[in-house]
């Protein structure tokens, strides 16, 4: 692969916007990045492999549970830094940034909202510190966008529960130590179960043969009669909305990670297309490659001030669940659109694994469909606009 040469657009000055802290953040994620994760994700992406090695550098850089308080080992940073940080991983490699997602939005953040003082005591300092990675399973084969059909279930036996069924697609499966299952008791409410690999009856097959996310570690939750203690229940919230709120978090930090993977497309096309010469001049004069390059530094513009502003809402506990959805299902149809034109612009060079552009384009072909489908996220921003419901 070509050395990482990545220079960040900001067309608009939003560093203005920025104060020190967010500009520190940022700036100790972009370097890690460059140092530890382009000389070595095509490699890993191509043999379909995740780099455990990064898990100490992430945890170094705040990545996991940057919002997590300092009591329980977090850095307690805002919505903003918590945004820049899964943008800079995303720059890197969208499987990269999946699994500090789940690890943060999707383990970290149910225990923390949900979870008693024990359960936080216990878990989350080795969360942070990544000796402990988490799964998140709500997603069974025959349930996707309509979570909430789930067949996962767990019986009271008295002094323990018994733990019943599948989850499929599951990112961080194949390591994981603990993971977030969603299940519904006897009488159909779903609750979160905190699992550990340890339990008999538990069993986590690595899902291959994927085109997309390679250098993410993807898997299926299995549990036969897993006898899970009653301690291991997060207590503090039930029914659908939990799981929902997580996702709340996790696909706020994918509009922001979505436009690191866009900005790395586009600076790569940029410099490529100010070098490459044909007809006698750099392909950058044409107009056609103008077009394409001016549209690009202005999606990605607006996507950035949209995360922004989304930032700001979500400090103030004000942004609405429609108002991310929006957020997630724009930042990230621009950035695929963006790898797709940025693919165009390197001619065949764009096919291999000599420029990252190929992969962000195969990888965001997954993040326009976990934690709601773009379909998904349209659906939700009409029912908020019409308060007619779609789904029903
Ligand atoms: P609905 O009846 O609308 O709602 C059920 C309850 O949930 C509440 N709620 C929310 N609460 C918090 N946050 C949200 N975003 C919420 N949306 C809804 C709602 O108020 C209600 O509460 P209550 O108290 O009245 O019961 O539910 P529905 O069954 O009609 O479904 C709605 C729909 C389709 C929007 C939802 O199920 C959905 O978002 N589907 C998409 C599924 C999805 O996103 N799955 C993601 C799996 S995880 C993943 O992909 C991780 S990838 C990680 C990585 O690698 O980065
Ligand atoms: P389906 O729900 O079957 O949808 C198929 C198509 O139908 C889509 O185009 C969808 O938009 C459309 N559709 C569905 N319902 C409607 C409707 N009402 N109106 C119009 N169109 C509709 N899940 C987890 O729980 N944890 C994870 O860690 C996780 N990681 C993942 C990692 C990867 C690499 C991938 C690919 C997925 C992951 N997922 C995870 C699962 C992901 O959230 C689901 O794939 C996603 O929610 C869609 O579900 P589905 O694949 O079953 O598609």
């Amino acid at each position: 692969m070509k050395p990482d040469l990545f220079e960040a657009p900001d067309y608009y000055n939003l560093d203005d916007l920025l104060n020190e802290e967010h500009k520190l953040v940022r700036d100790a994620a972009r370097e890690w990045v460059k140092r530890d994760i382009s000389p070595i994700i095509e490699s890993y992406a191509q043999k379909a492999e995740f780099p455990k090695q990064i898990i100490q550098g992430l945890a170094e850089i705040g990545a996991f549970g940057p919002y997590i308080p300092e009591k329980y080992g977090g850095a307690g940073l805002d919505q903003i830094s918590y945004g820049l940080i899964m943008q800079e991983i995303e720059r890197g490699d969208s499987g990269v940034r999946s699994t500090a997602s789940v690890q943060s939005s999707l383990v970290m953040y149910p225990i923390w909202k949900y979870g008693n003082e024990s359960q936080k005591q216990k878990y989350l300092p080795k969360l942070v510190s990544g000796e402990f990675m988490g799964a998140f399973g709500l997603t069974e084969p025959d349930h996707g966008s309509n979570p909430g059909g789930m067949t996962t279930n767990f019986k009271d036996m008295g002094d323990h529960y018994l733990l019943n069924g599948a989850k499929l697609w599951i990112s961080n499966a194949p390591f994981c130590n603990i993971a977030i299952v969603w299940a519904k008791n006897e009488e159909g409410r779903i609750h979160g179960l905190i699992v550990e690999r340890e339990m008999d009856g538990f069993s986590t097959p690595e899902t291959h043969n994927k085109w997309s996310l390679r250098a993410s570690s993807t898997g299926e939750l299995i549990f036969q009669d897993v006898k899970v203690p009653k301690e291991n229940l997060l207590p503090n919230k039930s029914g659908l909305g939990a799981p929902l709120g997580c996702l709340d978090s996790a696909r706020y930090g994918i509009a922001w990670g979505a436009i690191g993977a866009a900005m790395d497309c586009y600076d790569t096309a940029l410099r490529y297309a100010k070098e490459r010469v044909q007809f006698g001049k750099p392909i950058a004069g044409f107009q056609l490659q103008q077009k394409k390059l001016a549209e690009m530094i202005t999606e990605i513009t607006k996507a950035q001030l949209l995360a922004f502003r989304l930032g700001q809402l979500k400090n103030e506990n004000r942004a609405t669940s429609a108002q991310i959805s929006m957020a997630k299902r724009n930042n990230v149809e621009m950035a695929l659109k963006i790898a797709r034109e940025a693919r165009q612009i390197l001619g065949g060079m764009g096919i291999t694994g000599e420029y990252s552009i190929m992969r962000h384009m195969m990888n965001l072909e997954s993040v326009v469909t976990y934690e709601g489908t773009h379909d998904i996220h349209l659906l939700i921003t009409g029912f908020d606009i019409t308060g007619l419901n779609a789904f029903k």
